[in-house]
């Protein structure tokens, strides 16, 4: 999969070259390409910025530079190919698990990292197809939100995790995780739960869907109105309430 990133500050993606999305570049699994919007600047300062029509404070980055670095970006892409714009910035639809998953099913997305100073809207009307916020907060620029997208998208990138790891993922049905644990059996007094040491597979599962519903129904209870329970899970979590 590719990710076409328009940015100011293509230097701020250098941490994607850590972990496992920086093992996934160099597999070619996924590839990042960094695209300068500054480079498109026919200004003999490289500015790519103005006062904005109206008054006002600040500066707005500029409708041809931004506009050009996209055509740049698209130059080798045909008409045919999956490809999506998508504007970083706080007025976007929230993005989830779901849309992730979505969003893994193009061939390409071309990210568009915005700032404080803003947009020509004209450009944006022009080529943005869909406007992603990471949350409900203000960031100085979109490259971070951009590259948690990068980060989140990659993961259902086949190859890059290894086997079963996002079909286990109890997140992706929705819930929230079980716990887990590890060697030593006994830490600070506390010993890992029995039946984990049993090596009864049967009981060990149950544990951990209870558990994991236990953890969604005191954290994030809400999570639980969109998810398939059966009756021996509707029957665990009304024994939770009761035990309280
Ligand atoms: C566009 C995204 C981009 C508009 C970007 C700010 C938070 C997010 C930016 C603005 C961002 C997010 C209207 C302030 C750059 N901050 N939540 N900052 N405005 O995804």
């Amino acid at each position: 999969m590719q990710f076409d990133v328009l940015t100011l500050f293509p230097e701020m993606f250098d941490i994607l070259d850590e972990s496992i999305i920086g093992r996934a570049k160099e597999k070619g699994l996924i590839n990042v390409n960094l695209i300068n919007i500054r480079d498109f600047s026919k200004n003999k300062h490289k500015k790519v910025d103005d006062t904005p029509y109206g008054g006002g404070a600040g500066m707005v980055i500029q409708p041809d530079v931004v506009y050009d670095a996209y055509k740049f970006a698209i130059q080798n892409t045909e008409k045919s190919e999956k490809t999506r714009v998508i504007y970083m910035s706080p007025q976007g639809k929230k993005l989830d698990q779901q849309k992730v998953e979505e969003l893994s099913k193009q061939k390409k997305l071309i990210l568009l990292c915005g700032h404080y100073e803003g947009i020509d809207q004209r450009v944006l009307d022009t080529i943005v197809d869909e406007e992603i916020s990471i949350g409900d907060y203000v960031l100085t620029g979109g490259e971070i939100p951009a590259m948690v997208l990068i980060d989140s998208v990659s993961r259902y990138v086949d190859g890059v995790l290894s086997k079963d790891s996002i079909s286990e993922e109890s997140f992706a049905q929705g819930i929230l995780e079980y716990p887990q644990y590890t060697r030593p059996e006994i830490f600070d007094g506390v010993k890992v739960p029995e039946v984990l040491l049993s090596g009864h597979h049967e009981n060990i599962n149950k544990w951990r869907r209870c558990e994991a519903l236990k953890n969604t129904y005191l954290k994030r209870p809400e999570l639980l109105e969109n998810v398939e329970l059966s009756d021996e899970d509707r029957k665990f979590i009304e024994n939770i309430e009761r035990r309280r």
